[in-house]
């Protein structure tokens, strides 16, 4: 399997943060122009303000234990001649509205109790199980860990390049055993207000927490789709997801829920968040299509997070090699090939 382990490392440790380039930039760019005393002051205090947020993000970076299990090793290019991302660049720029609705998830992060954590698979299955997130980690539970870099791509059209760590999805549904009438998956994240901001006002997200999403069994059996514990070599950072996400390559980011709480196989097809919310912007399939536009804006094209490059989508992202059998046979006006609405 191509995105395993393999060839691939870590980045340097320290890359110059993007916040103090652009403070570097902005300072130079002044000190360029006469006569600007006057207004070097508020630069001055800008850039230390950049300079305080870049530490408060090494803080939560730091923060993270590393994990024994999987040394870090060091990520080239993927099958794609892609570099990976810059670790602290998907640390900066999330999406988890169980906190905030803006891109710096990491600032309002700090109350959320990621762990200890369990999570149980139940529903249509012979054996309903608890896991703890604690064994996962140790290697104890679902197998061993394994890294695996993975293009990610938001429905918002930036992506980036990650070598998640975890276990295939398909482990923790088989150790469940479903049963036959199975034919979906739902999941859930956590409902705690007090330790997530935006879980405490706001319409017209307040009423439908905790974040819930669902997939086809065959989609959740995919060899791609993964159960995520980690990241860059370790576990995940609490914007990303702690302790347990799921990422599924091939659809846009918000199939993926991030720190789950309950897996359930059901026989009808699960309700998902971002459709009960805009039904024509976002469906149940989801699968990453570049020749069906968003209804706001094309998908034909990705913004690389951290470097900004654009680059050409690719269908199913690039995994179609993968999975595109689970849709095999169908148009390609079929919702389920692509991202069909009102599906
Ligand atoms: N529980 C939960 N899971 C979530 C989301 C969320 O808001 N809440 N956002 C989704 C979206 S839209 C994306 S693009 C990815 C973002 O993952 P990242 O912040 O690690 O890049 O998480 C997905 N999973
Ligand atoms: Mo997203």
């Amino acid at each position: 399997m191509r995105w395993r382990k393999s060839s691939i490392s870590l980045p340097a440790a320290d890359p110059t943060p993007e916040e103090i380039f652009r403070c570097r930039r902005t300072l130079l760019k002044a000190m360029g122009l006469a006569g600007m005393a006057g207004t070097l002051g508020p630069l001055l205090a800008a850039c230390d303000l950049w300079g305080r947020e870049t530490r408060q993000v090494e803080d939560t970076l730091v923060e993270l234990r590393t994990l024994k299990a999987v040394p870090n090793q060091t990520f080239g290019p993927d099958q794609l001649g892609q570099p990976m991302t810059e670790r602290r660049a998907t640390a900066v720029v999330n999406n988890f509205y169980e906190f905030t609705t803006g891109k710096d998830v990491w600032r309002y992060v700090e109350d959320f109790v990621a762990r200890p954590w369990r999570f149980e698979i139940s529903g249509l299955v012979e054996r309903p199980v608890t896991f703890d997130v604690a064994d996962i980690l140790a290697g104890k539970a679902l197998g061993e860990l394994e890294e695996r870099l993975y293009r990610f791509r938001c429905v918002e059209a930036w992506a980036m390049n990650v070598p998640w760590i975890g276990v295939p999805f398909r482990h923790v549904i088989e150790a469940a055993r479903p049963k036959p009438e199975a034919k979906y998956v739902r999941l859930l994240s956590f409902l705690r207000p007090e330790q997530a901001p935006g879980q405490q006002s706001g319409a017209p997200y307040l009423r439908l927490w905790p974040y819930f999403e669902g997939l086809t069994l065959p989609e959740a059996l995919n060899e791609t789709a993964f159960l995520a514990v980690g990241m860059y070599g370790h576990e995940l950072p609490k914007q990303s997801g702690a302790p347990v996400r799921l990422v599924l390559p091939w659809k846009y980011g918000y199939k993926g829920p991030k720190s789950i709480t309950r897996i359930e196989l059901t026989a009808e097809r699960p309700p998902t968040f971002w459709s009960a919310l805009a039904p024509d912007e976002y469906d149940f399939w989801s699968n990453v299509d570049p020749d069906t536009p968003h209804p706001r804006w094309s998908q034909a094209t990705e913004r690389m997070l951290g470097t900004g490059e654009r680059r050409p989508t690719l269908p199913f992202n690039g995994y179609g090699e993968y999975v595109a059998g689970l849709y095999a046979g169908l148009d390609k006006n079929d919702p389920r090939y692509g991202f069909g609405l009102n599906a």
